[in-house]
């Protein structure tokens, strides 16, 4: 039996001396490296923490203290050492154990995310709880250099410097966001790591530790004179500041956590890691590995099927073309360039390119800013990530008519980061909001011809497109504008119309076909604008068949059914019959093809919604 297996929870960490630690982080990684080479998951961020989660369960009492990891995809250290080691294989699967902190899993998950620069908000929560209440547990807050570009964090360490209670903020910092990380604060950061005083006063540090507790008050001493060199905007703004420490030394990371636990007020702990530690292809490559699909764990060679294109690379793909004829064209990334097909732009323009790091509200309004001043800004940020923005959206951007491209990558359910990362919330937020052109494409060929539409309108434009590789349609060689809210007919029918949104068009029309065996008549209509909704179209159709069918990757409440249901409202139609498919509630994780299927979004789900309406009754009887 491995050392690993004997750890049934951080209490069994306690016990071990040097060479057992060392041999348990050696086994946490080749578990974590076997697992992760077959589901796919977050590896380089989790090897980059072995021993500093070591070093935090040896030094803190969960779940009594409460660590709050920021983003959670680093938490597969966390939940091995945590009495998951057993469900550890099924990480990311449906049913399985999530790749991010749940509360559901283990009392010692105490706050959820996936969405970053959270954690140092809800540690203050925790803390001013548990001050309000007189309990005396302690509070961490462990966050990524990455993660500090998002705005949340400063505004939480404006107020934890300010009430000045008791906590810890692990800054772990390995230079890294998905890709090199980027900013001010970044170069602030480096130069803590390059300051030549931080070796001499490394050995320092080192030195005094190994002899606590002799002469512990001079390690505080240590730690005082270091302050005064580095760390110095952490110190103004409230902070003691420790640091910076090789993260990779797990009793010198546990020396110092010891130390911060013994102080009053905030303390921020400056550890430095190297993402992918300890797996070499995971080194060399530590934005790959960040979040990586299945490999073959031995090369590091990633397993990859042909497929068509995806709908990120056609936009990449298209953008790029677009940019080449109008220099005008600017696109910006919330730290996600690689995610949103913006690398080839970002090596052909680097001057109209900009990567301002995990800040979703500052790119939009920085986007407003750039239209106004004259330029052709497309934003590509995730579905699920525009939540950040929406004020941003709502208030810089339509309110002021601002002609920006809003790219509404990964909008659908996205597969295995689950509930946190779905986007199935964007239509309910954004076609509420005046003078915003909404639209989603029913293949990657149409997603072009959007795109170019996009970039003609005068005004705002959403766009939004799935996860997903394309339908493998021909690509146009010349692009078209598409006529604003103008819907497709794809089918004629008379017995029911089936309204599609993006790739659900595709569904609609295999279910039209099934359909047409089963004697029923179905037309298709691929809705292209969910604003504004071609109205006269989709009155016309309702009318004649008074049986309508709409289909979503998006949730139902505010969707683009319920657009539809209002278009019916407001016109004062009765008698027409509606089956809307798509999601109710938070939705699982787990491969997008099943997530579709166990919410009725595939033929059998609209064969079956038609049986609701009386479809094959009524034809039966006929
Ligand atoms: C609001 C938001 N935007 C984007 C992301 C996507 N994302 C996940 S992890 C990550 C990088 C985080 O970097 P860091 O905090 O340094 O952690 P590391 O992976 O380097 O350990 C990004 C951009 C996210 N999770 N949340």
């Amino acid at each position: 039996m491995g050392l690993l297996e004997s750890i049934r929870g951080p209490k069994d960490l306690r016990v071990l001396d040097t060479d057992e630690l060392n041999k348990l982080a050696q086994e946490i990684r080749q578990e974590m490296i076997d697992v992760v080479s077959k589901t796919g998951g977050h590896l380089a961020p989790n090897l980059g923490v072995v021993e500093l989660t070591l070093a935090l369960h040896r030094t803190f009492d969960c779940p009594c203290d409460k660590i709050v990891w920021d983003v959670g995809h680093q938490t597969y250290v966390h939940k091995l050492l945590t009495g998951r080691l057993d469900r550890f294989k099924t990480i990311r699967q449906y049913h399985g154990l999530s790749g991010f902190p749940k509360r559901a899993e283990s009392a010692c998950d105490c706050f959820e995310t996936g969405h970053s620069s959270t954690s140092i908000s809800a540690a203050v929560g925790f803390a001013k709880a548990r001050d309000v209440l007189g309990e005396g547990h302690n509070v961490v807050a462990v966050i990524g250099d990455g993660a500090m570009t998002g705005g949340m964090a400063y505004e939480a360490l404006n107020h934890a410097g300010h009430s000045k209670t008791n906590m810890i903020v692990v800054l772990n910092d390995n230079e890294m966001s998905i890709s090199p990380n980027v900013g001010a604060m970044s170069s602030y950061l480096n130069r803590l790591r390059a300051d030549p005083r931080y070796d001499k006063r490394k050995e320092d540090i080192e030195f005094l530790l190994k002899r606590i507790p002799i002469i512990g008050p001079k390690v505080a001493k240590a730690v005082a004179k270091a302050k005064d060199s580095l760390g110095l905007l952490f110190e103004e703004l409230g902070f003691t500041y420790l640091g910076p420490i090789d993260g990779h030394d797990q009793a010198l990371v546990e020396q110092l956590l010891n130390q911060a636990k013994g102080k009053k007020g905030p303390v921020l702990v400056h550890v430095l890691t190297r993402k992918g530690k300890g797996y070499k292809p995971a080194e060399d490559n530590p934005d790959i590995f960040h979040g990586v699909g299945p490999f073959d764990p031995e090369t590091g060679k990633i397993i990859k099927k042909s497929a068509p294109p995806t709908y990120t690379g056609i936009f990449g793909d298209t953008l790029c073309s677009l940019a080449k004829q109008d220099p005008k064209v600017v696109a910006i990334s919330a730290a996600m360039p690689g995610g949103t097909g913006l690398n080839e732009f970002a090596r052909l323009f680097p001057e109209r390119f900009y990567d301002v790091g995990i800040a979703e509200q500052h790119a939009v309004t920085f986007a407003a800013g750039l239209a106004f001043g004259g330029l052709k800004p497309v934003v590509a940020i995730y579905s699920t990530f525009y939540q950040r923005a929406y004020d941003q959206v709502l208030h810089d951007v339509c309110l002021q008519q601002a002609n920006v491209v809003l790219a509404i990558d990964r909008a659908g359910v996205v597969g295995d980061d689950g509930p946190t990362h779905h986007g199935v919330f964007d239509i309910s937020i954004f076609r509420v909001i005046p003078n915003l052109i909404f639209m989603a494409p029913k293949d990657e060929n149409e997603l072009s011809h959007m795109l170019y539409t996009a970039l003609k309108h005068n005004g705002p434009v959403a766009l939004r497109y799935p996860r997903s590789v394309g339908q493998g349609v021909t690509m146009d060689e010349t692009l078209i504008e598409i006529p604003v809210g103008k819907a497709e007919v794809l089918r004629e029918g008379r017995d029911v119309t089936l309204v599609g949104v993006g790739p659900m068009v595709n569904t609609c029309l295999s279910a039209a076909h099934e359909l047409r065996h089963r004697g029923v008549d179905a037309a298709v209509i691929n809705l292209r604008y969910i604003n504004p909704l071609d109205r006269h179209l989709l009155l016309h159709y309702a009318r004649l068949t008074k049986k309508m069918i709409t289909i979503e990757d998006h949730t139902l409440k505010g969707g683009m059914g319920s657009a539809i249901l209002e278009l019916l409202e407001e016109e004062g139609l009765e008698g027409i019959a509606i089956e809307r498919i798509g999601y109710d509630g938070f939705v699982d994780q787990g491969p997008i093809s099943q997530l579709h299927a166990a919410h009725g979004l595939s033929v059998k789900g609209i064969v079956q919604a038609a049986e609701r309406l009386g479809l094959f009754r009524r034809v039966a009887g006929s």
